[in-house]
Order: C-alpha cells, then sequence, then structure tokens
C-alpha cells in the first residue's frame, strides 16, 4: 500500500518543482549556517542565487566522508546544538567514528519514511513488527522503530543477538514482519532449524532486509527458508538512516527513491561527472529537508544505476538498482562497516606488529567470519607461545572495541603475508552472496 499518497505519486513535474523549491532553500541555509560549506561554496566559484534549476546542482562541491572527518565531530550541523534531539554515528575510515544529528523535524521525517518503507513492503497497522535491527549508535534500530510506530504497528524492539530468544519471541508474540540484515535472516533460518522450528508455524509474512549488500540468489534462499516475502531497503547515516530507497512488493524491482526528500545522482566515481541516463556509477544524494545534518551531493560510494521507467505500484519516484559494489574498499561484516584503514589503525599502534595484514572474510553458517592475519617481528615470533596468544587476544580486544566487531587474529612470521607489487591486496572476501 502507498503510505503517502498525496507525495509517492506525484507527476514528476510537480515533483521537480517541489525538489527545485526545497534544494534552493537548502543551499541558502547550509551557505549561511554552516562555514565549512560557505568556504567550499566560494572555492567553487558558487552562490545560493545560482541555483536556478535543478540541472544547476552540478555546480555544487561534492561531500565526502573526508568532509566529516575534517569537521568531527559537530562542524557540519547546521543548526543551534540546542535544536539537536539525537545522535547517530556509523563507522569512520579511521579510529574516529561519522556522526550525524537531528531535529525534532528531522525525527519526523524519518518516520514518515520508515512509514512509507514498511508499508511498501506491504506491513500495516495491525502487524507485529519484530525489529531485529541494531539499537544505540547504529541508525537501523531506532529508525525503523520510529516508522513502525507511525505506521500504526506493534514494536518489538528486540535489537540483535540471541536468536533462540528471537525465536521464541516470534512464536509468543506471533511476529508478522521481521526488520534484519539479510545476513542475520539466514542465521535465523539456521537457529531455527536447530530448535527444529518450521517457520510455517510462525507467522512471519514479510521482511525488509538491508544494511549490507546481498543478491537475488539470497534473497530466494531467505524467502524459501523463512517462507516470506523479502524485500530490499536502503539507507546510510550521512543521509538519514534507513528509509533513504525501499523496494514495493509488487515489483520487487528496483528501490523506489523518497525523492521529495532526496535527490539522487548517478556520476563517474573517476570524473565526477554525470553518467549517461541508466548507466551504472556511483551514487550521490542531496539531502532536501534534512535540518541538523543536511548534505549536498554526499558520495555514498555505492555503486548503483537509476531505473526511470515507470512502475506498476503507482509510486513515481524512480528507483535505483540494488547495490552491486563499492568504490571503495568497505566491508560490512554482520550489518558493521568495516573499512580495512581502521583495522590498519589498530594494528600499528601494537608494538612488535609489523605493517603486513591480510583481512580473510567468509560466511560460515550464515554468519560473517573475519580474520586478521598479521606478521610479527622476527624477536616476537621467536618468543614463547604464551607471548603470542597474549598478543593475539591483545589485538582481538582492540579491534573489537574500535569497530564493535570480533574477529580471530593470526600472527604469522615475518615475510609469509604475500607482497604485492601494486597495491597490496588487503581484504580477501571468501562471501559468495
Ligand atoms: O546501514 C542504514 C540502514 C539500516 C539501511 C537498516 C537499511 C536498513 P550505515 O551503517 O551508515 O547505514 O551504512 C550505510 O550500508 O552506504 C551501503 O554500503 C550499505 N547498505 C545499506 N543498505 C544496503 C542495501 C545503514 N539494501 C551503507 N544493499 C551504505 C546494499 C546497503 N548495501
Amino acid at each position: 500500500m502507498i503510505w503517502n499518497e498525496e507525495f509517492e505519486t506525484l507527476p514528476r513535474e510537480a515533483l521537480e518543482a517541489l525538489q527545485l523549491k526545497r534544494l534552493k532553500n537548502l543551499v541558502e541555509r547550509v551557505y549561511t549556517a554552516v562555514p565549512y560549506y560557505h568556504k567550499k561554496m566560494d572555492e567553487a566559484g558558487v552562490k545560493p542565487a545560482d541555483i536556478k534549476s535543478l540541472a544547476d546542482l552540478v555546480k555544487l562541491p561534492f561531500t565526502t566522508k573526508e568532509d566529516l572527518r575534517l569537521n568531527y565531530p559537530f562542524g557540519l550541523f547546521a543548526v543551534p546544538f540546542e535544536t539537536v534531539v539525537r545522535i547517530h554515528a556509523s563507522s569512520g575510515t579511521t579510529g574516529k567514528p561519522t556522526v550525524v544529528g537531528y531535529t525534532k523535524n528531522d525525527i519526523e521525517s524519518w518516520a514518515e519514511l520508515m512509514a512509507r518503507t514498511l508499508s511498501a513492503g506491504g506491513a500495516h497497522k495491525g502487524d507485529v513488527v519484530h525489529n531485529a535491527y541494531g539499537y544505540g549508535l547504529f541508525t537501523g534500530g531506532l529508525g525503523a522503530h520510529y516508522g513502525a510506530e507511525r505506521l500504526g504497528a506493534a514494536v518489538i524492539p528486540i535489537s540483535g543477538g540471541n536468536s533462540k530468544r528471537q525465536i521464541m519471541i516470534m512464536q509468543d508474540f506471533g511476529s508478522t514482519v521481521l526488520l534484519c540484515t539479510p545476513s542475520y535472516a539466514l542465521n535465523l533460518a539456521d537457529v531455527m532449524k536447530e530448535m527444529r522450528v518450521d517457520p510455517k508455524t510462525l507467522k512471519l509474512r514479510v521482511g525488509l532486509f538491508g544494511a549490507e549488500p546481498w543478491s537475488e540468489n539470497m534473497r530466494q534462499e531467505i524467502e524459501a527458508r523463512l517462507n516470506i516475502m523479502a524485500i530490499d531497503i536502503f539507507g546510510l547515516s550521512e543521509v538519514m538512516g534507513p528509509g533513504v530507497a525501499s523496494e514495493c512488493i509488487e515489483e520487487k524491482h528496483g528501490l523506489h527513491v523518497f525523492e521529495d526528500f532526496f535527490i539522487p545522482e548517478i556520476i563517474d566515481p573517476e570524473t565526477g561527472l554525470p553518467v549517461p541516463p541508466g548507466e551504472q556509477g556511483e551514487l550521490v544524494f542531496t539531502t532536501l529537508t534534512k535540518e541538523a545534518f543536511p548534505v549536498i551531493r554526499y558520495r555514498t560510494k555505492d555503486i548503483s544505476r537509476l531505473i526511470t521507467e515507470p512502475c506498476s505500484c503507482g509510486r513515481t519516484f524512480y528507483r535505483m538498482q540494488r547495490i552491486t559494489g563499492r568504490t571503495d574498499d568497505m566491508l560490512i561484516i554482520r550489518g558493521v562497516n568495516v573499512f580495512p584503514s581502521q583495522i590498519e589503525h589498530v594494528l600499528m599502534s601494537i608494538e612488535g606488529v609489523e605493517p603486513h595484514y591480510q583481512i580473510i572474510v567468509d560466511r560460515q553458517a550464515s554468519l560473517d567470519v573475519m580474520e586478521v592475519q598479521v606478521e610479527v617481528s622476527e624477536s616476537i615470533f621467536s618468543d614463547e607461545i604464551k607471548v603470542l596468544e597474549k598478543l593475539g587476544k591483545k589485538i582481538e580486544r582492540e579491534i573489537k572495541d574500535l569497530l564493535g566487531v570480533s574477529c580471530k587474529v593470526k600472527l604469522v612470521e615475518p615475510k609469509t603475508i604475500q607482497r604485492s607489487e601494486g597495491k597490496a591486496k588487503r581484504v580477501i572476501d571468501n562471501r559468495k552472496l
């Protein structure tokens, strides 16, 4: 069902007029309120008054994760801090997280966007929404939570982990809608099997999965093993959190971008220029309504393409193809964004560790596992086993503390990790999605 007929089915012309009005307002706001954007726009030789049509968007400079890092933690907030009511964060490329803020109105918009998302996936008032996205600094849990309440559903804020208990709650509370990462959905299916729970005896009807890449094959597997319909939902903290784009249950082909809130662009990651319509490239978003943390032309590093053909569901919003990759080396391990540079950051702070390492990712029984192999100095390697074990545990602990995700550390002899002639191959990802 379409949650907001008025906006989700706007004729393109009216939609574009609304976008332009909001874009002008946005540019004016950030130019006035955020010194960093002011300076960047001055350097690019563009003033708010230069934005006369949507085509002028390309005159504005991009925003990147690096800009966020330089302004850590609150430097890009565009409102007085007293009006910020929520702060979330996701992984940065080094030791510091990427921080985002929301005003009361932003939280309202987010609830609306997630209500649309849930509704597009076939959820409705009266549903029992089993929200297994993580609650906390991650945007998944609370973002989906407010949307489900807005929808009029009963939310179970179960968060991630403790799968047996999750399944017991599903049985006892009659969960009808499942929200979690696609890999966790498969993990739940494994645990159900172990517990000899037949998914057909549950009331689950649909699942809205996102926060990490998955494939059509994974969709089919989840649908078959959990006996539900599986929907792809997309978002990122810097732009809002979940609720940026979502599939409709009618087509399950491409994710409608909520274009009255966000303008999507696809650019060539090398040149920064727009690609011809329909071609693949890097997704870029401009937020049209956000107050506390607006972004202009934020480079997601996610690869997709835009589908402009009308959709049978009646929504007029363009669709983005499911994410097919990234332009950088970010990994998503059990829903947590991990940059090899963060692991390097930990390794380099530890005595006796050499700057040669490799990260090996696998999926075992539907769970992501990460092993970090790292060379240690000659003297350490010839030490007692106990010393090595202690060092390995220390690295594991520090990685867990910084990234929030556990891994196994394997210390190896000097010169065992293959040296490369060009770019070092830091990551071996054996997961088959
Ligand atoms: O993952 C927000 C979210 C929560 C989306 C719950 C959907 C459901 P971040 O932690 O900032 O935010 O990570 C954003 O995750 O740039 C993509 O690389 C990846 N990602 C998110 N959704 C999908 C998806 C949340 N459906 C980063 N398919 C993004 C593929 C996805 N990748």
